[in-house]
């Protein structure tokens, strides 16, 4: 099957989380991605929170899958000579180190362009160029803090809170990739590359638009009232306060406690208050004269009442039902709702092994592992989910591509301008 990618080349020089899910997806649509690695080192991710002694952590195997790996220290001349190659024949390069880490090596935008115009130079950093942030490094949570979502994520008597989801690192990977493939198209049409660049600031605000749609109303009217602070009497500041698990759109949702929730933790259905099917909703609970009723039959009446409401149907309806049956008895009434997965549930859903956003990929050295693959699904194509490369396996290999010989290829891993560590044990030998 060919690939929509193929024949594209990526100097793949990213670590961590942001920037290799770029690649890693850029890899998975058929772009050969070419991961340079620091010499005996590599990517700080093979080491990081290891589930098996000497081999490849999963943090690393589950972001650097389809790509291939040279060791190459890019700080010497020789080094700097590879990566100049390496920029001339290929038609990306994408990084994601602390900000000036590229200018220090030498390696500006402007001198990128100089070795190849085609160039698309694809660059992640915490904040953007402008940004009186733009000297800090920055993971994950620093990018929620500063994005917004932190301050509008929580109860409203705790802390600012952190979502479990990377909503800052592989977030802004999908954003670049965008960014990517957007430069590429018009590269298509004006023969030119670009510099496109995501700070990891910009892309959660990106998921904060609804978020801004409220400060906007706050500061207009003083009042948010879909918000659990209207029904419990709390008021206002002057920002977008935290909203528990309330709803973001205009119809009220909450999670709900179903049978068994007093052992396990994600016993829990997220059920939706629909304003356009409150008749059958009523009916649902079991409570039909509240469809009529002017108590509840609007929006803005149930609003005040909206905590007893979920109180109700918690006791009345769903104390009796597993968070499935929950779900099959309100599906019946076409109410919006779905189970809360535990990581668990979703590592050995059937359905999403079958779809292949759940894949089993078989690793030289860990044997079979789980990873996410891919999440967008396309008609012509299924992008096929393969194994990450081991430090340096690909050294030779791509020197031999860019024309080096043999002799001078001895010389370059005796200097230790590149390596090809590939020393973690195979399964076998564990
Ligand atoms: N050969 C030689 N040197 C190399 C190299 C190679 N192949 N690859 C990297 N290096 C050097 C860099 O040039 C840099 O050197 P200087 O700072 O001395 O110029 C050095 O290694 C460290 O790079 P770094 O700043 O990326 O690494 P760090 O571990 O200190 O910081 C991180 C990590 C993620 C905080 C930082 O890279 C960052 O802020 N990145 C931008 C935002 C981002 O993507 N964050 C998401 C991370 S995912 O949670």
């Amino acid at each position: 099957m060919s690939l929509p990618l193929e024949g594209i080349k990526v100097i793949d020089m990213t670590g961590v989380q942001a920037g290799p899910a770029a690649t890693q997806m850029l890899a998975w649509f058929g772009a050969d991605v070419l991961k340079i690695e620091r010499v005996g080192e590599g990517d700080i991710t093979r080491r990081q929170l290891r589930d098996m002694p000497d081999v490849d952590a999963l943090y690393f195997t589950q972001l650097n899958s389809n790509k291939r790996s040279m060791e190459l220290n890019t700080k010497t001349p020789e080094g700097k000579a590879v990566l100049e190659k390496l920029i001339r024949e290929s038609d990306i390069l994408v990084e994601n180190f602390g900000p000036g880490a590229m200018d220090r090596m030498g390696f500006t935008w402007e001198y990128m362009q100089e070795l190849n115009p085609k160039i698309i130079f694809g660059s992640i950093k915490g904040f953007g160029e402008n940004s009186r942030y733009s000297d800090l490094k920055v993971y994950e949570n620093v990018a929620q803090a500063a994005g917004g979502s932190a301050s509008v994520t929580g109860f409203w008597d705790g802390p600012p809170t952190v979502a479990g989801s990377a909503l800052g690192d592989s977030n802004t990977g999908m954003h670049l990739v965008i960014g990517i493939l957007t430069a590429l198209r018009m590269r298509d049409q004006t023969g030119k590359g670009q510099k496109v660049s995501v700070s990891m600031q910009d892309a959660n605000i990106n998921l904060n638009r609804v978020k801004l749609r409220d400060q906007m109303r706050l500061e207009k009217t003083g009042h948010l009232q879909e918000y659990p602070q209207a029904g419990l009497g709390l008021g206002f500041g002057e920002a977008v306060p935290r909203g528990g698990n309330a709803g973001g759109g205009g119809q009220p949702g909450w999670v709900l406690k179903c049978k068994g929730w007093e052992e396990d933790p994600n016993a829990y259905i997220y059920m939706t208050i629909q304003g356009q099917n409150w008749k059958r909703t009523a009916e649902a609970i079991g409570k039909p004269e509240w469809a009529e009723d002017p108590e509840y039959a609007t929006a803005e009446a149930r609003m005040p009442k909206i905590f007893d409401i979920f109180k109700y149907i918690e006791e009345n309806v769903l104390a009796d039902k597993t968070k499935d049956e929950a779900v099959d008895y309100l599906r019946k009434f076409d109410i919006p709702c779905g189970p809360v997965k535990s990581m668990k549930e979703i590592a050995y859903d059937p359905d999403l092994r079958e779809s292949g956003t759940i894949v089993e990929v078989e690793h030289k050295a860990r044997g079979k592992y789980l990873t996410v693959g891919c999440p967008i699904k396309f008609t012509a194509f299924k992008p096929e989910i393969k194994e990450s490369p081991l430090l340096g396996e690909h050294t030779v290999e791509a020197l031999q591509q860019l024309g080096y010989s043999e002799a001078e290829i001895k010389e370059l891993l005796d200097k230790k301008v590149v390596g090809e560590t590939v020393h973690l044990k195979l399964a076998t030998e564990i």
